[in-house]
């Protein structure tokens, strides 16, 4: 009899690069559960991959997609993931178009390019891989590395405020807006099948685990550390008004902060030509 495990393994290897498996993400990283993750929504939503656009930027995170997806992928330059991504959707808006990058990439260096792409609600898929940190150029401060911590560019520990994303992109204008980490697995497999099947600008952060370039600098050595943190620590969004404002800083608050159905930004142009040429 075949071993049903084996079943498994096989079924998901089509949405693969298996030429160059095993992943080069270190031990206990949270990349490849996500990679994982993905991979199991297209299957269980019956997606075509050929109907898939991976678009990515430069870091560890963005080799989720690019290079381990057997989808069209475009491997683009650091923090332009989304600028690439909606010329895409605008030239193909048939297809799904996906993104998956790490927090330097989409809120750092692309910053500007996320709110905007919230602000015109353009129908694209972004999952942003939130690990504290600058991973793959070992372990810099970002724009989400909590107040105090120390890292290679504040050694003497971060004085800067982080950006809560999530609540940003969901004030910016997105369509639909959550937060989960890398211990969430099902409610995080969830949220991306409702994300697909939202129109509009999905976005999810996802908090996830750097063992190598941040946990072992708070004292989180292993993967499984971190994941215990986020266990411990993470809140549901159904429950913040029993915290205080200062007790929120130190939690993680999960859950899915907006959703609503505000027009899509190529639908908006696709009227506008239609009233271009009903005048012409
Ligand atoms: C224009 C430009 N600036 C800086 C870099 C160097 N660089 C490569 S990856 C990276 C940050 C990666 O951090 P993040 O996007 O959070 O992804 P992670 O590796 O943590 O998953 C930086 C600064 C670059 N490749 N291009
Ligand atoms: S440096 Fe961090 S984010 Fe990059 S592969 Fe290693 S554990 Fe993952």
């Amino acid at each position: 009899m075949t071993n049903p495990i084996e079943i498994h393994k096989h079924r998901h290897l089509k949405y693969l690069r298996t030429e160059i498996l095993p992943t080069a993400f270190c031990s206990g990283c949270g990349c490849g559960t996500i990679l994982n993750i993905f991979v199991n929504v297209i299957d269980e939503m019956g997606i075509d991959p050929n109907d898939i656009i991976a678009v990515t930027g430069i870091g560890c995170s963005s080799w989720i997609p690019s290079p381990y997806l057997a989808v069209d992928t475009l491997h683009t330059t650091h923090g332009r993931a989304i600028a690439f991504a909606t010329g895409v959707k605008v030239m193909k808006p048939e297809k799904h178009v996906v993104v998956i990058a790490g927090d330097g990439d989409l809120s750092g260096i692309g910053g500007n390019h996320l709110i905007h792409a919230a602000r015109r609600n353009i129908d694209l898929k972004v999952f942003l891989v939130n690990n504290f940190i600058y991973g793959m150029t070992g372990g810099q401060v970002s724009p989400t590395t909590p107040k105090e911590t120390k890292t290679t560019t504040t050694p003497y520990g971060n004085s800067e405020q982080p950006f809560k994303i999530t609540e940003l992109v969901a004030a910016a204008g997105a369509n639909y807006a959550a937060r989960w980490t890398t211990y969430h697995i099902f409610k995080l497999k969830k949220a991306m099948k409702e994300s697909i099947e939202k129109k509009g600008f999905s976005f999810i952060e996802i908090i996830s685990q750097c063992p190598t370039s941040y946990g072992r600098k708070i004292g989180q050595k292993e993967g499984i550390d971190q994941l215990n943190h986020f266990k411990a620590n993470s809140i549901d969004i159904k429950n913040k008004e029993k915290y205080s404002e200062e007790d929120l800083e130190n939690k993680i608050v999960v859950g899915k902060f907006v959703e609503r159905n505000r027009r899509e930004f190529v639908d908006g142009l696709r009227e506008i030509n239609k009233k271009l040429a009903v005048s012409n």
